[in-house]
């Protein structure tokens, strides 16, 4: 014979129970959520949930069943089916036209009608809707649940004269799920301690420092980023969006000595060249001790990449310490970017754009896997593993009109524990681009600061 546990170790497969951390309807913190109704969704659980439910019962007491919309309907109906106890169907809202019943289905007056309820926390829903019950005539003396949040619910409903007969209560659940493993003590005693009353204090899970970053980011252009920063007390990128080598030159002699890296779109220059452009820019990177990341954006197949990697007029791989690139080809076509750290753009910061969290998660599972991958852009938080590229940051302006939406560096360092922050028009266009450089240089660096 199946003991009481294991009826319950097959429920809590389905996932009714989720430990963690809940913002519950009232605004209150949880440390476990609970939602009995995937148990409807396995009919062997279902008919063995109606069975234990009607074994703790007194049946020939009733003379109907009912269960409290919507999550006990099934469980009210399996339990019909297996004691032949007739079902009535309590609606939540009466209906618009005809009757304005409440109550559907065959009664009289003067029967009593057993309620069903999946989870009963503080009972404020058992007693909205018992009085609309008994508004029809019908008595409710017995209430079955299944689950007892031990919130109080109980004894209210108890105190006002009902007989309440609860399947599992939580205490019994953690306590199962202790033995098994599923739980720690530690997890135990939150959840006792929230069920005294008390509020929970959730442990905040810090962001990494630099430092932190330096003992798990392994790919040497992470390693470099990251001493930079660590450096020059900077987590800036510039983005150079100018379009002749002579205003790509000058920003970065000013910028230079305020950032870790300078981005590029070396497409948009009218007079690119090698000698000219590459050469003095890898000058003044070494002087001044930063990387150069060309914002390519790659985003197609794997040969074709590789093509506009290495060929072309700009000959990418020749002189980018990092690369972005799309991952929506799929994982191998960014095997081609070797000798060059990636940035995958996981969320984009332009309104509109098509970045979901489907798509981010997906994004996401590839940028951690491929070994040439260290880093993604997004405007969401990524895990630890990656360092997070945070462009669309201004001081000055919440957008450029053309789609952009911009916040500040608090923002990318609290809310996005970002780890870089890209400024573009908020420097190069700034009267003063070395001083305006600075100042997002010291913002960035505070609001990194105050993040730790
Ligand atoms: P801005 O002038 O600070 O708006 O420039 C932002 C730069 O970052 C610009 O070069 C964009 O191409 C780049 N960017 C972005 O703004 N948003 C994104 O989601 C990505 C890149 Br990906």
């Amino acid at each position: 014979m199946e003991t009481k546990k294991e009826f319950f170790l097959e429920c809590y497969k389905l996932g009714i129970i989720k430990f963690g951390r809940f913002t519950l309807k009232s605004g209150i913190e949880s440390p476990f959520y609970v939602d009995l109704r995937p148990l409807a969704s396995d009919p062997k659980i279902l008919k063995k949930l109606a069975n234990y439910l009607l074994d703790m019962l007194p049946l020939d007491n009733f003379d109907l069943i009912c269960g409290v919309p919507y999550a006990a309907l099934p469980m009210a109906t399996a339990m019909s089916l297996e004691s032949y106890l007739p079902l009535i169907i309590k609606r939540k809202e009466a209906k618009q036209y005809g009757t304005k019943k409440m109550l559907e289905g065959i009664f009289t007056k003067g029967q009593n009608c057993l309620l069903v309820e999946d989870v009963i926390t503080s009972g404020t829903s058992l007693l909205e809707t018992i009085p609309e019950i008994e508004n029809e005539g019908i008595s409710v003396s017995d209430i079955v649940v299944v689950l007892d949040r031990q919130q109080g619910g109980k004894e209210i409903l108890e105190s006002k004269g009902f007989r309440v007969h609860t399947l599992f209560t939580i205490s019994e659940v953690c306590e199962m799920l202790k033995e098994e493993g599923h739980l720690t003590d530690d997890e135990v005693e939150r959840i006792n301690d929230f069920l005294s009353g008390n509020v929970v204090r959730f442990e905040e899970e810090k962001r990494l420092s630099y430092e932190e970053k330096l003992e798990i980011c392994d790919h040497t252009v992470a390693q470099k980023l990251l001493q930079i920063a660590l450096e020059k007390k900077s987590n800036l990128i510039v983005s150079a969006d100018v379009t002749t080598t002579k205003e790509l030159l000058e920003l970065a002699e000013k910028v230079g000595p305020h950032i870790v890296a300078l981005k590029t779109h070396i497409d948009i220059l009218l007079d690119f060249d090698a000698d000219q452009t590459i050469l003095p820019l890898k000058d003044l990177a070494q002087k001044y001790n930063f990387l150069i990341m060309e914002d390519r954006k790659f985003a197609d197949i794997g040969n074709t990449q590789e093509l506009q990697f290495a060929y072309g007029t700009y000959k990418i791989s020749n002189w980018a310490d990092l690369v972005t690139a799309q991952v929506i080809a799929g994982y191998e076509s960014l095997d081609c970017f070797r000798n060059v750290g990636v940035v995958a753009i996981i969320g984009m910061s332009s309104h509109g754009n098509l970045t979901d969290q489907n798509y981010r998660d997906e994004a996401t599972k590839i940028a951690l896997s491929h070994p040439n991958v260290f880093g993604g852009v997004s405007q969401n938080k990524i895990p630890n593993e990656l360092l997070l590229f945070t462009p669309g940051v201004n001081l000055a302006h919440t957008g450029d009109g053309k789609g952009q939406q911009y916040n500040t560096p608090e923002h990318a360092f609290t809310k996005l524990e970002s780890d870089f922050i890209i400024v573009g028009r908020g420097i190069y266009k700034a009267d003063d681009a070395e001083q305006s450089a600075l100042t997002y240089k010291i913002a960035g660096w505070n609001a990194y600061e105050a993040s730790l």
